[in-house]
């Protein structure tokens, strides 16, 4: 039979890395044949939560539709790579909650706001500094940090490059 899904869930700061290590992940995983799908901001917030912004809650309220669509592709086989920010302890205990009997894995992608910032990839960063951007994680809208409940795993984007974030993120990967 086919293969067997899971969802991994990438949770961390806005410009951690989750995003590039599931595009990374994702790639080597259809070199070897596998089939996937990546949920992240570009593909859920610009469609299905469109109507969301960044309130608690509205961001309970996306997280809760995404891990009702990641319960949908894992239990049609995929390898489902979830990205998205997930600022709350109840965020991660929801995303659980949701997926039930689904194969999960909680992975916090590692970095500090003040690396984030000045990676700044998108240039949300200085529209924050400039007082643009409201409710923005890690300054006046909160992120709480892992605790043992919600975190299967670390990857820390500070101390190592990506072929080594992408490599650990491999050991993941069921059947
Ligand atoms: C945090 C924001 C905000 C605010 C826009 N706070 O790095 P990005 O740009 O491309 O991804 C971030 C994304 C965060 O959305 P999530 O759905 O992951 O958040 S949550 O899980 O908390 O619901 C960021 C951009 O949206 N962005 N405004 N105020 N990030």
């Amino acid at each position: 039979l086919g293969q067997r899904g899971q969802v991994i869930w990438f949770y961390g700061l806005s410009g951690s890395g989750k995003s590039t290590i599931a595009a990374a992940l994702e790639r080597e995983l259809h070199e070897a044949g596998r089939f996937t799908k990546v949920l992240d901001g570009d593909n859920i917030r610009s469609g299905l939560n469109a109507n969301l912004g960044f309130s608690d809650d509205d961001r309970r309220e996306n997280i809760r539709r995404i891990a009702e669509v990641a319960k949908l592709f894992a239990d049609t086989g995929l390898i489902t790579l979830v990205s998205f920010i997930t600022p709350k302890r109840e965020l991660r205990a929801l995303a659980r909650e949701v997926l039930g009997e689904t194969d999960l894995t909680l992975v916090y992608v590692k970095a500090s706001f003040e690396t984030c910032q000045q990676r700044d990839p998108k240039g949300l960063y200085a529209k924050v500094a400039a007082g643009q951007v409201k409710q923005f994680t890690g300054k006046d809208s909160g992120f709480e940090e892992p605790t043992a409940d919600d975190t299967n795993i670390v990857i820390d984007t500070e101390a190592q490059d990506l072929p080594a974030c992408v490599a650990q993120a491999q050991t993941l990967l069921r059947g």
